[in-house]
């Protein structure tokens, strides 16, 4: 997809969250021709009801009122742009470069992933969307059946394989998950895939045993090939706003996780809850799922990001007023 196109997505994907958070200041930035005090607190108000929670809230407002001082900003039209560059240096986790499409290191090979989260946030899917991403690139990619536990979890994720066109490893419904990762491990190793992505459950009969069976599969693909998996992504649903951050905590205390994907940002107003997660838990986002469909889902890219929560211009103020 032509980065263009892949704006214009993000962009509508972000709509219902531009119109309320967004829709906001821009009334609130023409409402006065002078930045004051009385501004600054409505901005406030404006970013903690929109799910960027408090810290954050309190980071992008400090910043914004110390620049406004030193940098002699006093128009409220520069508020925007002050508000979008301070949103992207939030976003900014660990001074860690954001890929511009979906490229894997160069090297190991195979790079192993393995994709966490609660049931229903949307992980097979989003493996088929990243199966998809990666093939497109030009990568061998083969996927790993690893949620034995759901009904119908194989065939999901067997149409998805299909729809991306890769390979599945898979066991009957009920086998051990960590073998089923191992065993995919082990096939992309033979088949020298360039990625192997494993599909874990997100519900089984308690959260303990789930914890468990994680740090399981993760020492199991470590055996088959030391230093696997190179990735752990988390899977939040956006539209669950602040839960999410508890999510990312209880995961993280089981396994590393070394990036989040956030997906359904297309069906919510609480995008801002990316900038939340970003800056609480400097975890970095990688990837963002706008659809249901298999191009729906986009390597994150802060300032696209930013363009498109405003509309993609500085004068969006102007176009919807
Ligand atoms: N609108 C929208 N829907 C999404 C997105 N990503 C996933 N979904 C939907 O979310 C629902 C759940 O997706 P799954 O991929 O089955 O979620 P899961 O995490 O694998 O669920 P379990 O296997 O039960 O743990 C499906 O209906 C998906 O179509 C997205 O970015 N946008
Ligand atoms: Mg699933």
């Amino acid at each position: 997809m032509k980065f263009s196109e892949t704006l214009k997505k993000l962009t509508s994907g972000l709509a219902k969250t531009r119109d309320t958070l967004f829709g906001k200041v821009t009334q609130l930035v023409s409402s006065k021709s002078v930045i004051d005090d009385e501004m600054l607190e409505r901005l406030e108000e404006i970013l903690i009801s929109s799910d960027v929670g408090v810290e954050t809230t309190v980071v992008i407002l400090d910043n914004i009122t110390r620049r406004v001082k030193e940098e002699r900003y006093q128009s409220s039209d520069q508020l925007t742009a002050l508000l979008k560059d301070e949103i992207a240096r939030v976003l900014h986790v660990d001074g860690e470069q954001v890929p511009a499409d979906s490229r894997l290191p160069a090297e190991p090979r195979p790079y192993v992933i393995m994709i966490v989260g609660v049931n229903g946030v949307g992980k097979t899917t989003t493996i088929g969307k990243l199966a998809h991403n990666y093939r497109a690139s030009g990568y061998k990619v083969l996927v790993g059946a690893a949620d034995t536990f759901r009904a119908a979890a194989n065939e999901q994720l067997e149409i998805w394989a299909q729809r991306a066109g890769v390979e599945i490893v898979q066991q009957s419904r009920g086998a051990d998950p960590a073998a089923v990762a191992f065993d995919s491990l082990s096939s992309g190793i033979a088949k020298q895939a360039d990625v192997v992505i494993i599909d874990t459950a997100g519900r089984l009969h308690t959260k303990v045993n789930l914890m468990e069976e994680l740090k399981k599969i993760r020492r199991v693909l470590d055996k088959r090939m030391t230093g696997a998996p190179h990735e752990v992504l988390l899977v939040l649903d956006a539209t669950t706003g602040q839960n999410a951050l508890q999510q990312v905590r209880q995961f993280s205390s089981a396994v590393k996780v070394t990036g989040l994907i956030v997906t359904k940002l297309d069906g919510t107003a609480k995008g801002g809850i990316v900038l939340a997660i970003s800056t609480e838990l400097k975890i970095p986002v990688k990837f963002v799922g706008v659809g249901e469909q298999i191009d729906d889902l986009q390597p994150f890219d802060r300032r696209a990001f930013v363009d498109a929560l405003f509309g993609n211009s500085l004068d969006v103020g102007a176009e919807q007023s």
